[in-house]
């Protein structure tokens, strides 16, 4: 089963979002659950016009399995979720739980980091969104201080999902938060983590050789 899965990526990026190209969090999923998979890649060049019929806002990542194609990350995950009981318990209230703090890590923190860090882009990291995220990343302090995990006193997906968001160096580095950075710190050094960030890398450093090469 596993030798059909296909990982979707771009084949090239500069190098500011390398090692958080959201590719990333499937490589991660398949390490953990040890399902074999490939990588494939999209030119970036024409990204958005040569794979809008696999991800339509012409982006990365999207996975195939066999017959099935589907895209957004969070989608993607809950669907290697659904292979290994590694990524997701098989309780109808394990599964429940993971499922909602995959959502909440996508539509409550990262449908406020983003917009926060496109903002900040310009200069000012003190923008009108600056409460908003304060907030939002107090109240998974708050929930952090209480928990190792997100469910079941276990990792899932969930938490793989949500330290990806609060991963981001200029999240981290916004405000004093304990919980979430020793979190953080526990999430990244998963063997599991280091191994697909460390093949992401390679993946696009690869590329800068073939680039290179003309
Ligand atoms: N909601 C999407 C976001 C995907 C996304 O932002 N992808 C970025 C790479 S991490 C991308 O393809 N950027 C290129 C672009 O938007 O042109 C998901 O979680 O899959």
């Amino acid at each position: 089963m596993g030798e059909d899965l296909t990982i979707w990526t771009l084949d090239w990026v500069p190098e500011g979002p390398r090692g958080f190209v959201r590719d990333l969090r499937l490589r991660w999923a398949a390490e953990e659950a040890g399902l074999r998979y490939n990588v494939g890649a999209v030119a970036f060049d024409d990204r958005h016009v040569n794979h809008l019929d696999r991800q339509p806002f012409g982006q990365v990542p999207f996975l195939t399995d066999g017959q099935i194609r589907i895209f957004e990350s969070g989608a993607c995950l809950l669907h290697l979720a659904r292979k290994s009981d590694i990524l997701m318990p098989r309780s109808a209230r394990g599964e429940a739980e993971t499922v909602q703090w995959v959502i909440a890590a996508l539509n409550s923190i990262e449908m406020v980091t983003v917009p926060w860090w496109f903002v900040g882009l310009s200069g000012d990291t003190e923008n009108g969104l600056s409460g908003w995220l304060d907030s939002r990343l107090q109240h998974m302090e708050a929930v952090l201080s209480e928990r190792e995990w997100l469910v079941e006193d276990r990792f899932t997906v969930a938490d793989l999902m949500m330290a990806d968001v609060l991963r981001v160096p200029a999240i981290r580095a916004r405000g004093n938060r304990p919980a979430t950075e020793a979190y953080v710190e526990r999430l990244v050094a998963r063997p599991a983590f280091k191994k697909a960030h460390a093949d992401q890398l390679a993946h696009f450093a690869a590329a800068d050789e073939r680039r290179e090469r003309g």
